[in-house]
């Protein structure tokens, strides 16, 4: 994907400085005594211009010498309104940062919501090509969490429009050291109407080689969980993914509806069973089935993601076995952990 950038920083890492790239040099914006950087901001952006390293573009990214001492760092920037390049590229922006262990990286910035698409990229490796993470901007801002070892990884913050922005949005993009929340083993919500063919619940389908749609079926409903979710409570869901001919590409497909609470902005969601069965989870908003978070890992035995969610608004989550596999039946452990972030 980032075949340019890549290559450069190759050529940067052996030592060759013949180029005009030289990802070693100093610091983009060092701290110097005097500097005064606008209140909330451990870095501002330097060089809008050149700070595009995603092919075709040539730049590189910003040395920003940022690390986690205190916990928590935040970098400054905006979405140029300026050097829209008539695709679907409106801005895209690369920091270094240094850190490392369980982290929540964040973007946010008001009037980003307005913004066909905006994210940030994570990446790492000693080439930063290894795509590590990713984080969404939806509802009020974007999060999503990491666990890496210490290093320096580059973060690229970017917005996509069909069109230029009528005028510049600042963001701030960070990322601060958190605590996982802790796997709930007891309680909570049992899986109740999936019926004797396990398709109770189904809601949605995931058809081969077409978007997921609501199933067609009258009978099957989300489990009505009554579940209002609110910051720092965490709650429980399990149920069981059967073993059943699958018409799509996932077997048993069980969706849950909760509501998050007014303060509720973030959620971390981790799925957890047993054997070697391959779950998958995704959100939609009550009565979509346009997924708005897909978790797809194939890493044995848990699904996790943390992600942006509306205050006050219905939900459903669907945990779905995918076909093809092995496994099942299996006994799954949903838990859910609600935040409330201040943008
Ligand atoms: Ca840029
Ligand atoms: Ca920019
Ligand atoms: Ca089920
Ligand atoms: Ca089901």
């Amino acid at each position: 994907m980032r075949p340019i950038c890549a290559v450069l920083l190759v050529v940067a890492a052996c030592g060759d400085d013949g180029g005009a790239v030289t990802p070693d040099a100093a610091l983009d914006a060092p701290a110097a005594p005097g500097d005064t950087l606008p209140s909330g901001c451990d870095y501002v952006e330097a060089r809008d211009a050149t700070n595009d390293n995603v092919a075709p573009a040539t730049g590189t990214a910003e040395l920003t010498g940022l690390g986690l001492g205190g916990g928590r760092t935040v970098i400054c920037g905006a979405f140029e309104h300026t050097h829209f390049d008539g695709d679907i590229t409106v801005d895209i922006d690369a920091y270094r940062v240094t850190f490392d262990g369980d982290v929540l990286v964040r973007i946010a910035g008001a009037g980003a919501e307005a913004i066909e698409l905006v994210g940030v990229d994570i990446y790492g490796g000693a080439a930063f090509d290894q795509r590590l993470g990713a984080v969404t901007f939806y509802g009020g801002h974007g999060v999503t969490a990491l666990r890496v070892p210490a290093g320096t990884y580059e973060l690229l913050p970017f917005a996509l429009a069909s069109q230029a922005l009528a005028a510049t949005v600042p963001y701030r993009l960070s990322v601060e050291r958190a605590t996982p929340c802790a796997e709930l083993t007891t309680g909570g919500y049992a899986e109740a109407n999936d019926g004797a063919a396990s398709t109770g619940n189904d809601v949605v389908a995931f058809p081969s080689g077409a978007p997921t749609a609501l199933t067609t079926s009258p009978a099957d409903l989300p489990e009505a969980t009554a579940l209002t979710i609110l910051p720092t409570v965490s709650t429980r869901i399990t149920g069981s993914a059967a073993d059943v001919a699958a018409a799509d590409r996932y077997e048993d497909k069980d969706t849950f509806a909760f509501s998050t609470g007014s303060a509720t902005n973030e959620l971390a969601v981790r799925v957890g069973w047993s054997g070697p069965a391959n779950l998958d989870f995704y959100l939609f908003e009550e009565g979509s089935a346009e997924p708005v978070v897909r978790a797809l890992g194939t890493d044995a035995g848990v699904e996790a993601a943390t992600f942006s969610v509306k205050p006050g608004t219905g939900y459903w989550l669907l945990i779905g076995a995918k076909a093809g596999g092995t496994g099942l039946p299996a006994a799954y452990s949903a838990t859910l952990c609600p935040t409330a972030f201040a943008p």
